[in-house]
C-alpha cells in the first residue's frame, strides 16, 4: 500500500494529531507560547515524526487534510486549556505551499478559530522562505495579509537559510523571525555562527519583531542569546514536543 493510501486511511481515522514544543521568554524563563508540530498516532507503530510523512507537507490533497484535522484539533485544545485558565501564550501552526495552493485557506483557518470561539489573537502561522518562493508571491501575500489583518501573527521559519531572506521581510507582512537551529548548533564554538545571530537579533530587533532561536540545547547557548538579546528560545534544553494532554505540566514546570 502506497504512503498515500496509508495517510488517506490515517486522516479518516483521525490519527494526525498536534505535538506541542514551548517556546521560552530568554528574560523571565516563562513560556510565550508553543509550536504545533504534526505527529502520525500510528495505531502499531506509535508516535510517528515527519521523518515517515513529510513528503505529505507537499502534496495538494493530503496538506489541506492533514491541516484541516490539526486544525480542528489544535482549536478544540485551545478552548480546552481556556476553560482550565491554563495560560497557554499563543499558539503557531506551520503551513506549506501545498496549503497556500489551496482556496480559501486563511477563510478556514479563521473559521476554526472561531468556531471554538478562541481568540485568533493567540495564534500564529509559521511559513519558511521557501514557502513565500514557491507560489505566486502574490498569492502567498494575500493569504497572509487577510491573516494578519484579522489579528493572526505571522512567522518567519528557519530565517536565515532562504535565498533572499532580507528582502523576505520588506516583501511580506512578518511579525516574528526563527533563527534557524543551523545558525545555533555551534554557537558556542562558531565565531562566523555568533556573528551571524547576532546580526539576525539586531535587525529583528530594529524592525520591532519577536525573535526566536530554534534548536536551543545548551546552557551555554541559552546564555550567548540572552547576552545578544534575543526574545525567545525553542528547543530540547527546554522540551522536546509533547501531546496536548502534557501542556499543563510543561507549563507547571516553567511557571
Ligand atoms: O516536528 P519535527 O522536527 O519532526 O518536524 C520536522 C519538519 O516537519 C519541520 O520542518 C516542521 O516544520 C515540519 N512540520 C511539522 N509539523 C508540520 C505541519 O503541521 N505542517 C507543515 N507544513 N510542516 C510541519
Ligand atoms: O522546521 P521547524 O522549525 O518547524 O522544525 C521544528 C522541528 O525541530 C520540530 O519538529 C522538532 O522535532 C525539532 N526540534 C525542536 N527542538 C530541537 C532541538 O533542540 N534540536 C533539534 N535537533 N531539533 C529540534
Ligand atoms: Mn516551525
Ligand atoms: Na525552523
Amino acid at each position: 500500500v502506497s504512503l498515500g493510501a496509508q495517510l488517506r486511511e490515517a486522516i479518516d481515522k483521525s490519527q494526525m494529531v498536534p505535538f506541542y514544543q514551548p517556546k521560552i521568554c530568554l528574560s523571565t524563563g516563562r513560556i510565550t507560547g508553543f509550536e504545533a508540530l504534526a505527529r502520525w498516532r500510528h495505531p502499531d507503530k506509535g508516535i510517528l515524526t515527519p521523518a515517515f510523512f513529510g513528503a505529505a507537507f507537499g502534496d495538494a490533497e493530503l496538506a489541506p487534510s492533514i491541516r484541516r484535522q490539526l486544525m480542528g484539533k489544535i482549536a478544540a485544545d485551545m478552548r480546552h486549556w481556556l476553560d482550565q485558565d491554563l495560560d497557554y501564550g499563543r499558539i503557531a501552526i506551520n503551513l506549506s505551499s501545498a496549503d497556500f495552493g489551496q482556496p480559501r485557506l486563511s477563510e478556514e483557518i479563521l473559521e476554526t478559530l472561531e468556531q471554538a470561539q478562541v481568540p485568533v489573537e493567540r495564534f500564529e502561522v509559521e511559513v519558511t522562505e521557501t514557502v513565500l518562493l514557491g507560489r505566486s508571491s502574490e498569492c502567498v501575500s494575500a493569504v497572509l495579509n487577510q491573516l494578519r489583518d484579522r489579528g493572526i501573527r505571522i512567522a518567519l521559519d528557519d530565517f536565515g537559510t532562504g535565498y533572499a531572506s532580507l528582502m523576505h521581510l520588506k516583501q511580506f507582512p512578518v511579525d516574528h523571525v526563527k533563527i534557524d537551529r543551523t545558525f545555533i548548533k555551534d554557537l558556542d564554538s562558531s565565531t562566523e555562527d555568533e556573528a551571524i545571530v547576532a546580526a539576525v537579533i539586531g535587525l529583528g530587533r530594529s524592525l520591532h519583531l519577536q525573535v526566536t532561536a530554534e534548536g536551543v540545547e545548551t546552557k551555554m547557548q541559552e546564555r550567548r542569546l540572552r547576552a545578544l538579546g534575543c526574545h525567545d528560545a525553542q528547543g530540547f534544553l527546554y522540551a522536546a514536543p509533547v501531546p496536548g494532554e502534557r501542556v499543563r505540566e510543561v507549563l507547571a514546570a516553567f511557571g
